[in-house]
């Protein structure tokens, strides 16, 4: 793994490692870590969850208690929202993630709408707000008032769609402790952060949530009638990333090049991805070899250029999803150091 801070441990996938050798699921051992503070160590004998607020029927789950509800799993991305920091001009503040903050697995657990029909949301209930078992003080610019739980809400929508668990398990392997353990949110389609580890509060509410992990950290600007405004990260944008050739590496172009990578995009199925090898000048339909897993998962693409030109090969590849979206060629400043998708191609020499 790739230590890009070593307390809080936060560790980037080598991109040989993402979606390793015919399978699309990366490895536990090398699926990327993002945690704010010190990892907390729960006991699975005491853990326990709690769901309150804006419910007819406030309620707590044991981890017996969630092995006996139904359980679901679904294969799902999670990509930090600062994913591709590092390639960013000019620099900014923030970990340096290149294109391995982003890992999929195989998520069992609970629908957390198994949990909601039970506790039975009021009328008016609007937003679930996931909160962790880890807090503390952030003292960069802006500051906490104090120590604050790592926290995030999503719609009350969002929290009964079946691609919202909460997981106890990842890849058939009960959750790391770095991963979560005992039990986590996933939010498919979702940005990570809305993906709470450590979970021990799930709390309903009748407004909307201005918390300090969705207004000062993990926010974007989005303009209405001209006038930007902050909204929470959300969806995962569309991004195809190359996973064969890295940036430097000198290529024979002798025969032709295969060139391979993974692509994703929220909660929209990948309709195409492309490969330029000019930088962008021009495009050519890559293949999708295998079948997407669900929408929420990504998928292997495939390009084989035929007739490799010699020269310094810019090679960028571009995900279309099935509502339409693509990546922009530029960088566009209203999504601050977040939710990171235009063109980064990467330099090959061809021999
Ligand atoms: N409790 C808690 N949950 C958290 C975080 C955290 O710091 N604390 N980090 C979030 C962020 S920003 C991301 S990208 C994902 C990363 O999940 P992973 O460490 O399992 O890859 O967890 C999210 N859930
Ligand atoms: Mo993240």
């Amino acid at each position: 793994m790739l230590t890009r801070m070593y307390e809080p441990r936060n560790l980037e996938t080598p991109v040989g490692q993402l979606a390793p050798a015919g399978k699309l699921n990366t490895p536990n051992e090398f699926f990327f870590t993002r945690s704010h503070f010190a990892q907390p160590k729960l006991d699975a004998a005491t853990w326990k969850v709690k769901v309150e607020g804006h419910v007819e029927n406030p309620l707590e789950f044991t981890l017996d208690d969630l092995k006996k509800l139904p359980q679901s799993s679904k294969t799902i991305t999670l990509e930090c929202g600062g994913n591709g920091r590092v390639f960013l001009v000019p620099a900014v503040r923030g970990l340096q993630w290149g294109f391995g903050g982003a890992s999929t697995a195989e998520w069992a657990g609970v629908a957390l709408s198994e949990i909601l029909e039970r506790a039975k949301p009021k009328a008016g209930a609007i937003e679930v707000i996931l909160v962790g078992a880890d807090a503390g003080p952030v003292n960069s610019d802006p500051t906490s008032p104090g120590p604050v739980a790592f926290d995030r809400s999503i719609s009350l929508e969002k929290a009964m769609k079946p691609e919202t668990l909460l997981a106890m398990q990842m890849n058939g392997e009960v959750l790391s402790q770095g991963h979560g353990f005992p039990v986590r949110a996933v939010v498919g389609g979702y940005y990570g952060m809305a993906s709470v580890k450590w979970l021990t509060r799930i709390l309903v509410v009748d407004r909307p949530y201005a918390g300090f992990w969705q207004t000062f950290d993990y926010s974007v600007f989005e303009r209405r009638n001209g006038l930007p405004h902050l909204r929470a990260v959300a969806q995962m944008e569309p991004k195809a990333i190359l996973t064969s050739h890295e940036s430097g590496q000198s290529v024979s172009g002798a025969q032709p090049i295969r060139f391979q990578g993974l692509a994703w995009s929220g909660e929209r199925a990948v309709a195409k991805v492309e490969l330029s090898t000019d930088g962008g000048a021009t495009w050519a339909a890559a293949e999708l070899p295998e079948k997407q897993l669900g929408e929420f998962a990504w998928v292997r693409w495939q390009f084989d250029w035929k007739v490799p030109k010699a020269g310094l090969a810019k090679v960028v590849a571009r995900c279309t999803d099935a509502a339409g979206n693509t990546q922009p060629e530029k960088r566009d400043i209203d999504r601050r150091t977040y939710a990171i998708n235009h063109w980064i191609p990467i330099e090959l020499i061809v021999k």
